[in-house]
């Protein structure tokens, strides 16, 4: 992982936990192919590595990040557009099996509130903005916008956002369940650190397995879910962390997880 080196985006590694940072300040992280290339290598590198446990995706103080680069894609035809497959990089994004924890400032618009809807749990600064503004330049959410504040917001608020093309102040989207928790800005780093840390003390497969299983409510019924979710309970009684995370209850121990 140390090895990777890229242009568009920063990763480190704070114990457990894989921090990746994007980095094109001079045009707020806008989400170029490029950067989402290099985004999907780091988070597969973390995703891959047996010392990381969970991951932070974050931006700038002023921008998580200000959308797909609408240069890039402002000469597109619908053909080029499909015939260059760029969702392809979004759904590894989406496929991505460790928790991710977003941790934003600034703008989260268009394609940028779509990553970090992507994402497992948002941690949003004082300033954070929320907002698929994409109508204003003749075109929809592309990357799970009309379908992912949908189901964070409910029909009516993601429809007038969507149609208006106005963002959501930070403790607005907390209070509507789009965010986890919005802290002043010199702290939402250390709050998604403090949230990662808890998580990565807890056993990895049922990390992984539970992770799954919410994920799941999207694309199923109840019933298959529940099903889902029974399965996955199932596989891991043959984990040795849940022999050891039940014994060490009854015995009165604190557990040491192996992610086996
Ligand atoms: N793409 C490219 N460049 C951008 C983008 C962007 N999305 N956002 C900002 N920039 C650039 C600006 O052009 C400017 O560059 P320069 O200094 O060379 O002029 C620089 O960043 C700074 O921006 P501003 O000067 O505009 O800064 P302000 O503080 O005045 O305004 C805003 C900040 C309000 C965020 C403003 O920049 C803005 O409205 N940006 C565009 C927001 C937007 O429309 N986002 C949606 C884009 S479409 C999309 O995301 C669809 C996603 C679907 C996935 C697609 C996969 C292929």
């Amino acid at each position: 992982m140390m090895t990777l080196t890229f242009k568009n985006v920063l990763t480190a590694t704070e114990g457990q936990i894989g921090v990746v940072t994007l980095n094109r300040p001079s045009v707020l992280n806008a989400l170029s192919h490029e950067l989402m290339e290099e985004l999907v290598a780091a988070l597969e590198a973390f995703d891959a590595d047996d010392n990381i446990r969970v991951i932070i995706l974050t931006g700038s103080e002023r921008a998580f990040a200000a959308g797909a680069d609408i240069k890039e894609m402002s000469d597109e035809t619908s053909v080029s557009i499909m015939l260059k497959d760029r969702f392809a990089t979004w759904d590894k994004v989406k496929n991505i099996k460790k928790p991710i924890i977003a941790a934003v400032s600034g703008f989260a618009l268009g394609g940028g509130c779509e990553l970090a809807m992507t994402c497992d749990i948002i941690i949003a600064s004082e300033s954070a903005q929320f907002g698929q503004p994409e109508i204003n330049i003749g075109v929809i959410p592309g990357a799970g916008g009309t379908q992912r504040l949908t189901r964070a917001l409910g029909k009516y608020k993601a429809m007038e956002m969507i149609l208006s093309g106005r963002p959501m102040t930070a403790s607005e989207a907390c209070d509507r369940g789009l965010v986890n928790k919005v802290v002043p800005v010199e702290l939402y780093l250390d709050e998604a650190r403090a949230l990662a840390r808890e998580i990565a003390s807890k056993p990895p497969l049922a990390v992984r397995m539970a992770k799954e299983a919410v994920l799941k409510t999207y694309d199923v019924p109840i019933s298959e879910g529940l099903q889902f979710e029974r399965k996955n309970f199932y596989a891991l009684f043959s984990s040795q962390d849940q022999k050891e995370g039940m014994k060490a209850f009854l015995e009165k121990r604190p557990a040491s997880f192996v992610g086996r």
